[in-house]
């Protein structure tokens, strides 16, 4: 394969000054990045990557749900093209590289083939799925979700945000919805490179994680109903404390995860108790449980024994509570073939490697479905994700870029 030797790197300064100019956009308060799908923040992220794409040469393609497609080159104008990359949005309190790292790698691998003059026979195309991260708008991946067939469209475009904004309305209202039509495009492959957002790959003093699978999904979320009342007045055993009831269902949720222990996961990271005030008892506490795991009859365990077990605490307390299924996905298996070129490309360019199970959900989840699909993740400083602190070096991102432009030069075919 003429060009694809290890001389065939990426420009990783200029990778590292995409991401800190992107990193301007909708900062967070404490050094990471606010930038909430389909808000204005979103919109200029959106407007810069087009920027830079339509600098490099590329055609932007935009569908019914805001998913941007730069498209670059082929020599064959018939084959397939390889896709590569990941989401712009960011969690309220997301890192400067959860999900911008996929979709600027994506671009550098472009513009390194610039630099080199070098022109694939596949094109390539670098995608921004919107709204992967589902804190506003759940559930998560929701437009590669769509693209893949579980979602309908018009289902996505009704999710509501917490002040009562729809998907759709909010799509339109900033600029970004397209008009092709959503699932029509057609993959060689895809790839997505994303940091690690666990401790494994630093601890182990590797480059490269090889992702061999994704771990499930599974989000309930739960209403648990008492009764408001005065927190002086109110003699305890009158109570109906929603806000104990929840607290005790959380307990019960960690000891589900911890039964199924090292690879199953239970917590809760959305909470809100009704009424919210300091001198009333709450009379509801919705919050929505997170359960994953590699293997699904774990997850599907789990699930059953929340459903099972947090009723019976319920029960014992005089409270009501509810079930709503409001999110997940199966394990997933990635691609053997495309894994392969990941773990080539680590091997052909000299950085050290490992086969991984990603923790974290991600776009290529999805578009499992579609294409043959395989993720290459680099390190995260501690292992840390979804807080404002996240940190990776530039040595990891443009190592990670690195394997990333030789799996997909590989795939595309020079
Ligand atoms: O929830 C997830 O795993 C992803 O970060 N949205
Ligand atoms: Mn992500
Ligand atoms: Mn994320
Ligand atoms: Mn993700």
């Amino acid at each position: 394969m003429p060009n694809l030797n290890s001389n065939l790197r990426v420009n990783g300064d200029r990778l590292w000054d995409s991401l800190m100019e992107m990193a301007k956009i909708g900062p967070g308060v404490a050094g990471g990045n606010n930038r909430q799908t389909l808000t204005d923040e979103d919109a200029e992220g959106r407007a810069l990557f087009q920027k830079w794409c339509e600098d490099a040469g590329c055609t932007m393609g935009l569908d019914q749900m805001g998913n941007m497609f730069a498209s670059w080159g082929g020599t064959d104008p018939d084959a397939l093209p390889v896709y590569v990359g990941s989401h712009l949005d960011t969690q309220p309190t997301g890192g400067k590289y959860d999900g911008v790292l996929g979709v600027l790698s994506g671009l550098e691998i472009l513009r390194s083939l610039n630099d080199l003059g070098i022109k694939t026979k596949h094109p390539i195309v670098v995608t921004n799925w919107t709204n992967e991260e589902g804190t506003r708008f759940a559930p998560a991946m929701l437009s590669s979700g769509v693209f893949a067939g579980i979602h309908t469209q018009d289902w996505a475009y009704e999710r509501e945000d917490a002040e009562g904004k729809t998907f759709g309305d909010e799509l339109k209202r900033i600029g970004w919805r397209g008009d092709e039509e959503v699932g029509a495009r057609k993959m060689h492959a895809f790839f997505e490179l994303h940091i690690e957002q666990g401790p494994i790959l630093e601890a182990g003093e590797k480059d490269i994680g090889v992702v061999t699978h994704g771990q499930g999904l599974s989000w309930t979320q739960v209403t648990i109903t008492g009764k408001d009342s005065h927190t002086g007045s109110t003699p305890m055993p009158l109570r109906k404390n929603a806000g104990l009831g929840m607290a005790r269902v959380l307990e019960k949720v960690d000891e589900i995860a911890w039964s199924h222990a090292p690879h199953a996961v239970g917590a809760a990271g959305h909470i809100d108790v009704y009424p919210n005030s300091r001198n009333v008892i709450p009379g509801q506490a919705v919050f929505t449980v997170d359960f994953r795991s590699p293997d699904l009859s774990v997850i599907e365990d789990m699930e059953a024994r929340l459903r099972v077990e947090a009723r019976e605490i319920a029960d014992d307390m005089g409270l009501g509570i509810e079930f709503e299924k409001v999110g997940g996905f199966d394990p997933v298996t990635f691609d053997e073939g495309c894994v392969t070129a990941v773990r080539d490309a680590a091997e052909r360019l000299g950085y050290s490697h490992t086969n991984l199970i990603s923790g974290a959900g991600h776009d290529a989840c999805w578009i499992n479905r579609m294409a043959p699909t395989a993720m290459v993740m680099c390190p995260c400083v501690d292992g840390l994700s979804h807080n404002e602190a996240e940190e990776i070096s530039i040595e990891w991102a443009t190592a990670g870029t690195d394997v990333l432009l030789h799996a997909v030069v590989e795939t595309a075919q020079i």
